[in-house]
């Protein structure tokens, strides 16, 4: 760190760096970017709001926050050692194992030492005399350094709706993307649970089993399935580490990033009473196996689809005794997989609890919150605690808040004014050296994989640059727009509804806008071979001592 020969305005400084890659954030994206770095020999560091790593999966420790990818896809794969000695106790793993899993990470590859926790970052301005980035913490301390790597994550910049009277509630009020480490003592507390996503319907079973009273506030059901969650044993574990080089093979090559080969079967090769005995098993199939492994024509086909949703219809009836309740968990708005369909353990049968009740926002919306509880339009109830499961600004929220500056002082969220504009997801052109893997564009899959990928890309490219003589990269603007207009085309291959957060519009004044790559991971390998065969000449090359740069 230095304050000597930086300055905070970006101004300028003498073109010395502290660091030559700087990554903020200490999620699964961060990590690997600064190992990248390190082990190509670039020196560099990581900063991070939080106080030790883990990314998502240190802020979200609500109970029940767990894993729906199979938890060992979910990991690094570039080390077999690595994969070896790590054993997962569970198919879907809780918070804390996942968190431990991370700083094991962090400790095996020697990166703590690196890291600056506790360091919220709040400026990253473009100094164009030198070709170099100042970043300051909010607490005053910057740093000067050549490349920025922002891996702030896709879903981590909380939304709390604004709700008349929200702030002025006295009792605890508690996202669940902020989840402190100590825990909430709900026990003989009454409870209000706002949201049901996944978070939500993940926290709810939980909080149902230790509360006095929990009143479930849902704005728009979604298709909850069972987990089927399931511990792995050693035997498990050493049949997985026989597996390794296959299992990588396939993950690294996977459109979905998931260990799943697309559907192959089509409906119209059962018949009916056949159908009911697949969806059966597709029930009773872990996580994502359901929209996975489910006919070919799931998603393309509305009778299919509808007969499936039809089929879980009944499950939720079957489950949820009082048929009013059954009706309102039961979505009427949009098909199985047209948003991220939630994996619950539990979810529907807490509302057979005495103590337990459903309030339809959309038969009677919030009025307003006071001191001491909730009102809506059918009256007002006192509560202790009230959890916002409402979710996140997806893919742009912290960039939005970075106060990155770039060529010519612009500021991204200007930039991005109408919605995000991007090449492969991770540069934007006039912010020169900076990169945004796990940003907007990317992933609709399994993330790690998705991410990872885009974290080769940039240290690749860092990689060649160095030894091409270059040290600047910016995206001409033709690249970024036609990237961008490609995303916004293709929007309509996108399996999710745009009243989601994939497009923004779970946020008031977010332009609606398709936030995935719809060609996902293999149109993301043909961008990245194409660049990379070409030395990435086709993007704008230049060297610091040529400065000012971006004039
Ligand atoms: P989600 O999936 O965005 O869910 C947010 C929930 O909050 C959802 O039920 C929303 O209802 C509800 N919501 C949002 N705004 C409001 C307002 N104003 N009033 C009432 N209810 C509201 O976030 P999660 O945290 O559950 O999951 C995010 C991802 O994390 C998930 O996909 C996994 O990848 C892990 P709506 O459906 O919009 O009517």
């Amino acid at each position: 760190m230095t304050d000597t020969h930086s300055t905070q305005d970006g101004a300028s400084t003498d073109g010395t760096v502290d660091v030559e890659v700087l990554v903020i954030g200490a999620g699964v994206t961060g990590l690997y970017q600064l190992y990248r770095a390190r082990e190509d020999g670039f020196s560099a560091l990581l900063v991070e709001a939080g106080d030790d790593v883990g990314g998502t999966w240190y802020w979200n420790r609500y109970p029940e926050a767990r894993l729906d990818s199979e938890s060992f896809t979910y990991a690094y794969l570039f080390s077999e050692e690595l994969f070896g000695e790590w054993e997962w106790t569970e198919l879907f793993a809780e918070q804390p194992e996942i968190e431990r899993y991370f700083q094991h990470f962090a400790q095996r590859f020697d990166l703590y030492p690196m890291i600056e926790f506790g360091t919220r970052v709040d400026a990253v301005v473009w100094n164009e005399s030198n070709g170099t980035w100042t970043v300051t913490a909010q607490d005053g301390r910057s740093w000067v350094a050549r490349n920025v790597v922002a891996a702030t994550g896709m879903l981590s910049y909380p939304y709390i709706p604004e709700i008349e009277g929200r702030d002025d509630f006295g009792g605890v009020s508690i996202h669940t993307g902020l989840w402190p480490a100590e825990g909430i003592d709900v026990s003989a507390k009454r409870v209000a649970v706002i949201g049901t996503g996944s978070s939500g319907v993940q926290v709810i079973p939980p909080i149902a089993g230790d509360a006095a009273e929990l009143v479930v506030y849902q704005r728009t059901p979604n298709w909850c399935t069972p987990l089927n969650n399931s511990p792995i044993s050693p035997a498990d574990y050493e049949a997985l580490r026989d597996d390794f080089e296959q299992i990588r093979n396939t993950l690294n090559t996977s459109p979905t990033g998931f260990l799943r080969p697309p559907p192959e079967l089509m409906s119209t090769e059962h018949s009916e009473r056949e159908r009911q005995e697949f969806y059966e098993r597709m029930w009773n199939s872990p996580g994502f196996a359901k929209l996975l492994d489910n006919y070919k024509d799931l998603m393309s086909d509305p009778e299919v689809n509808g007969e499936w949703c039809e089929f879980i219809a009944a499950k939720v009836r079957e489950v949820v005794k009082d048929p009013q309740t059954a009706d309102r968990l039961i979505p009427t708005d949009h098909r199985f997989g047209a948003k991220r369909p939630p994996f619950v353990t539990g979810y529907f049968e807490v509302f057979n609890e005495p103590h337990v009740s459903l309030v339809s926002l959309t038969e009677t919306p919030i009025v307003r919150i006071d001191a001491h509880g909730i009102e809506t339009t059918d009256g007002r109830r006192d509560f202790d605690v009230i959890v916002w499961a409402t979710g996140f600004d997806y893919g742009t929220g912290h960039l939005r808040h970075l106060g990155v500056r770039g060529v010519g002082g612009q500021r991204l969220e200007d930039h991005w004014g109408d919605g995000p504009l991007t090449y492969l997801g991770v540069q934007t052109s006039g912010f020169p050296n900076f990169f945004f893997p796990g940003g907007p564009h990317g992933a609709s899959a399994n993330i790690p994989r998705y991410n990872t990928d885009q974290v080769d890309y940039v240290a690749d490219l860092l990689v060649s640059m160095r030894r091409q003589g270059y040290d600047i990269v910016d995206v001409p603007t033709e690249m970024q727009d036609s990237f961008t207009q490609m995303i916004d085309d293709k929007a309509r291959y996108v399996p999710f509804t745009d009243v989601s957060y994939f497009f923004g519009s779970n946020i008031p004044g977010k332009p609606v806008k398709n936030l995935l790559n719809p060609g996902g991971r293999p149109m993301l390998f043909k961008f990245i071979d194409e660049a990379r065969s070409a030395d990435y000449a086709p993007l704008l090359l230049a060297r610091s001592t040529d400065a000012p740069v971006g004039e």
